[in-house]
Formats: C-alpha cells, sequence, structure tokens
C-alpha cells in the first residue's frame, strides 16, 4: 500500500504508480476527519464558553469549502455524557447550518444498514432518508465522554441520529464478542470499509482481542479491494498495562486508523513499525487540559482516498485560543535570585512573574489574525518545587493578569519535585511478574471501588445494589460529570426489579 501524507493542493497530487489512470474527481474519496471536539468544554466560563463550538464550526466550514463527501468524527463530540440544553442546541444549530443542503452525495452506501446501526436507533443513513436533505453525511462513534448512559442507554449521539444530523455507528450492547461489520462505501472506482468501534473500556477491549473474540467482518472477496479505514477512541499512550489498547494487537490487513481520545495533536500518519497500516491522531479540537500536550497546534484533516492510497492534508484550526504552557523548576533559579536569602515569597513571585510576561509575548504569536479567534490567552506556568517556601498563593498572584490571560485562577500550578530512585538493570521481568503487577495496579475508579467493597465487614456490604451498579454512577459522577447518573441509573435498577416482580406475579 502506497502513501503519502504531506499537504496536496489538490487531489491530483496523489501519487503513487496509478496516478493518472482515472484518478479523477469521481474516483477519489475525501473525507474531513476531526475528534474530540468536546462541545460545552467550560460552556458556563465568561470567558472561554464558547471556544470548542467556535473550533468545530471552523471544520465544518472546512469541510464545506473543500467539498469533502463526508465527516468522519473520532469520539467525544460533546464533553458531558449529558450535554446541555445549550450544548445540544449549539451544536444541531452548526450541524443543520453547514450539513444539510442540496449538493449531490456521490457515495454509494453498500453494506447493510440494519447491520452497521444495529444497536443504535437511527436504522439508515441519514442521507438516503427522503425526508431529509443532507449535503454533507456526519458519521460518529462515541468518545468515553458521550457514551450511552442512563434509563434507554441513550448516547447524546442517538439524539442527533433521530434527528437525521449525524449517523451514528460502532456503538455495542454485548460487551462478551465484538462482531464488527465494517460501512462498506464507494465513489467511482475507490471502495471504502469503515471499521467503527465506539469507546470501550480499555482493559475489557484488550482482553476480547487475546481471547479472540474481536471479529472483523471483512467484506466479500469477490468484491475487489477495499481500503480499511478503524475508527476507534481508547489510550494509545502506556498509561499502565491494563490503560491502553497496544497498537500491535490490531489487524495486520487494516490500512489507516483513525485514533480519537488522545488529545495531543499527531496527525501525521505514523506507520506501524511492524504492520502496514497508518495510524492518524489528529487530537481535540478544543483544549480540556492546560498540559503540554494540549498546547500543540490544533487541527483537523481531509483524507483523500483513491483505490489503495491515501494522502492526508493537515488542516491547522485558526480559531483556538492562544494557549502556552511551560514547566520550569523554581529550584534552578535559588542561587541566582537568591530565594534563600531572605524575602522569598516575593523573590519567587518576582521570577515567575517575569516568566508569565515571556509566556504572554510568546502567545501573541499564536494569534492567526482569523476574525473569529479568541486572543486572550490560556498561559499555564507549572512550577516545580522542592521546598515548600518557594511556594505562594497562586490564585491570588493570578489576579494580577486576570484582564491579561483566559485562565488568571489557574495559571499557576505548584507540583512538588518527586524525586525517582533509579531502578536496579538487572531486574527480570517474567510473565508472573506482569500477572502479579496486573492484578496488583489500581487503574480506575472502578477498581477502588471494587477494592474497598471486597475488603469491607459483613456488615458494611452492600444488600440492595450491587457494586457493578454503584460502579457505574460513580464512574459516570467523577469521570464524565454526570450529575443525573445516580437518578437514571436507580430508577433503572428498580426499574427492573419492579418489572421481574409483576412478571412472577403473573407466573
Ligand atoms: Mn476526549
Amino acid at each position: 500500500m502506497a502513501s503519502e501524507s504531506e499537504g496536496i493542493a489538490s487531489v491530483s497530487a496523489v501519487g503513487g504508480s496509478e496516478a493518472g489512470d482515472g484518478m479523477t474527481e469521481e474516483n477519489v474519496m475525501k473525507i474531513m476527519i476531526a475528534t474530540d471536539n468536546h462541545l460545552g468544554y467550560f460552556e458556563k466560563d465568561p470567558v472561554r464558553g464558547n471556544d470548542s463550538f467556535l473550533a468545530f464550526e471552523e471544520i465544518l466550514k472546512h469541510a464545506v469549502s473543500n467539498d469533502v463527501d463526508f465527516i468522519l468524527l473520532g469520539g467525544d463530540l460533546f464533553h458531558d455524557a449529558t450535554p446541555s440544553q445549550n450544548s445540544l442546541k449549539k451544536c444541531m444549530d452548526l450541524l443543520r447550518k453547514y450539513t444539510l443542503g442540496s449538493k449531490t452525495i456521490s457515495l454509494e452506501f453498500l453494506s447493510d444498514q440494519t447491520i452497521n446501526f444495529v444497536d443504535c436507533f437511527n436504522s439508515s443513513v441519514n442521507y438516503e432518508d427522503p425526508n431529509l436533505n443532507v449535503s454533507i453525511p456526519v458519521f460518529s462513534i462515541h468518545g468515553n465522554h458521550d457514551d450511552p448512559s442512563g434509563y434507554g442507554l441513550l448516547s447524546s449521539l442517538d439524539l442527533l441520529a433521530t434527528c437525521g444530523l449525524v449517523n451514528y455507528f460502532g456503538k455495542r450492547t454485548d460487551l462478551t464478542k465484538l462482531d464488527i461489520y465494517p460501512i462498506l462505501m464507494r465513489k467511482g472506482v475507490t471502495q471504502l470499509a469503515i471499521y467503527g468501534l465506539s469507546y470501550i473500556h480499555d482493559s475489557r477491549l484488550v482482553r476480547l482481542f487475546m481471547d479472540d473474540k474481536v471479529v472483523m467482518k471483512t467484506p466479500d472477496e469477490t468484491t475487489g479491494n477495499w481500503f480499511n479505514l478503524m475508527v476507534l477512541h481508547q489510550n494509545r499512550a502506556n498509561r499502565g498495562l491494563k490503560n491502553y489498547l497496544p497498537e500491535d494487537i490490531l489487524p495486520p490487513f487494516l490500512d489507516f486508523i483513525l485514533w480519537g481520545h488522545e488529545h495531543d495533536c499527531r496527525i501525521e500518519p505514523e506507520q506501524h513499525f511492524k504492520h502496514q497500516f497508518h495510524v492518524c491522531q489528529p487530537g481535540s479540537s478544543t483544549p480540556t487540559s492546560l498540559s503540554e500536550g494540549e498546547s500543540i497546534q490544533k487541527h483537523c484533516g481531509i483524507l483523500c482516498v483513491y483505490k489503495d492510497k491515501f494522502k492526508l492534508e493537515k488542516i491547522p484550526l485558526k480559531t483556538v485560543r492562544p494557549f502556552v504552557f511551560k514547566s520550569i523548576d523554581l529550584h534552578s533559579y535559588a542561587e541566582d535570585y537568591g530565594f534563600d536569602e531572605g524575602d522569598t515569597e516575593n523573590k519567587v513571585m518576582a521570577l515567575v512573574r517575569e516568566q508569565v510576561e515571556k509566556l504572554i509575548s510568546e502567545a501573541e504569536e499564536k494569534v492567526t489574525g482569523h476574525p473569529d479567534q479568541p486572543t486572550l490567552p490560556l498561559i499555564r506556568l507549572r512550577c516545580v518545587y522542592e521546598n515548600e517556601e518557594h511556594m505562594f498563593n497562586a490564585i491570588r498572584f493570578g489576579q494580577e493578569f486576570a484582564t491579561r490571560v483566559a485562565n488568571p485562577s489557574d495559571l499557576i500550578k505548584f507540583k512538588k519535585l518527586v524525586k525517582r530512585v533509579d531502578s536496579k538493570s538487572d531486574i527480570k521481568v517474567d510473565g508472573k511478574a506482569i500477572k502479579d503487577m496486573m492484578a496488583n495496579t489500581r487503574t480506575s475508579v472502578e477498581d477502588v471501588v471494587e477494592e474497598y467493597f471486597e475488603k469491607a465487614d459483613e456488615s458494611d456490604k452492600l444488600k440492595i445494589m450491587s457494586t457493578k451498579v454503584l460502579n457505574e454512577v460513580t464512574n459516570r459522577i467523577v469521570n464524565r460529570n454526570d450529575t443525573t447518573a445516580a437518578d437514571s441509573i436507580l430508577k433503572w435498577v428498580f426499574f427492573s426489579f419492579f418489572q421481574i416482580c409483576t412478571s412472577l406475579i403473573y407466573i
């Protein structure tokens, strides 16, 4: 499989031996790819409230101006599992404005839609619905922020799908086995298979792969060649043995993986060292944490597919608020600034003030000139300290910059220096050690809840609700900001219990 990922001016720039041989607009599929838009993030903040919507609108505008065939999103369209009415309304407005219209769609949908959308509530693709006028179909899986929850197990994407604004796929209700039936589409001579896998807990997914319980239903060989694209939403970076999806585990027949969930932009496709496939991680379109990775330039991309070749055009997002991150080690300045010779607090604050000023000027370089870009910058200075006397009141300090940065209250973050002890190089890691490590690693809120009740005295154990239910409630409140979780899940539990009781009465 050949690929190129340099910027392109037009599809005619796609290289390869077959270039020029029928590679006209009718044969090239153009796909807008983006992920982790986190609509509604910080929406109540008077300064930053609209940031997530601005970036999403920019992506939609690029989709229209580049005349793409469809938009493919990698999950976390919304920040909250139950987005506010404000977020839902703004999102619907944008989708209506940019993806409805009378443009002709030249995609043939070839697979069985009742299978592709089997666990979702949209039973067919929106652009074939005679009651809708779709100009750019949007396809999306869900992420860990907008996954199905509550009574009816609905995702916010189900609501958008019911309105005909999104084609929601890759949802699974049976998590004991995953049969992934790709969406099959054709445009001219190009045939595309999209394998969608919405977010599943990493450890569960890895186990399913290891137990051969993930089956990719590839198209019949007689149907010719397919470009095999997978879209998923999992941890890619190694965050502990049970906490990420190793790329190696993915089947080698794939050509391209659109990787959602990781917010750092690594949109340039990276070829796997062993397999042929390329992994493309566009990253989020709005920062949801003030970390170094989120300060990297944000992008969306246009993926052009022609037969078995692809090319990716990276599009830097120009409406994203300037954000500069820096980490300094306070201890390394102690001598020069005379921290230990009295008046420490003021001396440290003088250093930090100097640094913040530099970051504010650096942020000016990130002003793009786009009329919609908010220019008041996000600045984060991480101050690593060894001596607690080097700390000061960061919130009060931030107020000095109240009119010059978008985040005065968390401009400065103190972090205690953790001295790591060098590990011995001759420690042998065997299979058993790894298993023990896995067994001993607490990786999530669920693990903590599970462990607590396992060790609890008999009198403290749960009697009506199982730990599974409590886990689900805790996870949703802590990780997904779903404040209705307790109410909706408990109602569902009691409703199911009531149904069982009534059915017993009638028996
Ligand atoms: Mn995300």
